[in-house]
């Protein structure tokens, strides 16, 4: 069984950290029911929803992914490059120690989630505003005795390495070649459409694509190749420079 945790829309989420984009106001309200579909989608493809109560003076804190990187045999618990985010981990922390072996991410390295992209026993991590070299080497250094390979890929104009690069089938990536250097993947990879830099970010569960319907061109292109798609509106979320992956912690109930 799949379980997914996520964490409910924080009142302050108005004071989100923005890397990228200007700030517009974000109304919670609708913010909350987008975050709702999307968990429900969620359970809907088969998902138990783990879902963790909001923190209060925690803006950021319904971004789940940053947190941890959930793998079959341990977690790692990051330490989010953003200082205001560091106190989201002790809550996903918790959740995590009835499922994993936890290991972390200690001072001067930083890493979030959202840089952590694994394929199969490798992980590429982006080397972004939020996560640090010596945070990529502790990662692979944890990694290591099971196996995993850890690289590091550069990332530009965007938040995370996840913001321009992710799964959407076994061997099928999506990304914004601008963005990520598609020379270090191998596979089928898939271009966003032009019309679409943001459109990188999607959510693989099982064999369906969770992906933002705010991009209609690169939804189709995906479909053209035979992906199975199903949208969510997650424009509010967006605002906070969130995506689809960056809101739950998905991983098998062992
Ligand atoms: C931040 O800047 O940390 C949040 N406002 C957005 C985090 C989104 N996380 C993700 O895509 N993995």
């Amino acid at each position: 069984m799949l379980i997914a945790i996520t964490r409910g829309i924080s009142p302050s989420m108005d004071h989100c950290e923005l890397t990228h984009l200007q700030r517009n106001p974000i109304d919670i309200e609708s913010a909350r029911r987008q975050h709702r579909r999307y968990e429900e989608c969620l359970a809907d493809l088969g998902c138990e929803i783990h879902r963790l109560p909001p923190g209060a003076d925690l803006p950021d804190s319904v971004f789940v992914e940053d947190t941890a990187v959930v793998l079959d045999e341990l977690a790692v618990i990051a330490r989010p490059g953003a200082e205001s985010r560091r106190e989201e981990t002790k809550e996903v922390a918790k959740a995590l120690d009835r499922y994993r072996i936890l290991h972390r991410i200690e001072s001067p390295g930083t890493l979030d989630g959202g840089d952590v992209l694994k394929i199969g026993k490798k992980l590429f991590v982006g080397l972004s505003g939020r996560t640090n070299e010596e945070g990529i080497d502790q990662l692979s250094r944890l990694l290591m005795p099971y196996g995993y390979e850890v690289e590091s890929v550069a990332v530009k104009d965007c938040l995370h390495l996840k913001s321009a690069a992710t799964l959407v089938g076994q061997d099928k990536l999506l990304l914004n070649g601008t963005r990520v250097d598609e020379d270090k993947f191998r596979g089928c990879l898939i271009g966003v459409d032009p019309s679409e830099p943001s459109a990188g970010n999607a959510l693989l569960v099982g064999e369906t694509v969770v992906y933002p319907s705010a991009y209609p061109a690169t939804r189709r292109k995906m479909e053209d190749l035979g992906i199975a798609v199903r949208t969510v509106d997650v424009s509010e979320l967006a605002k906070a420079e969130g995506g689809v992956t960056c809101c739950s912690l998905l991983f098998e109930n062992l």
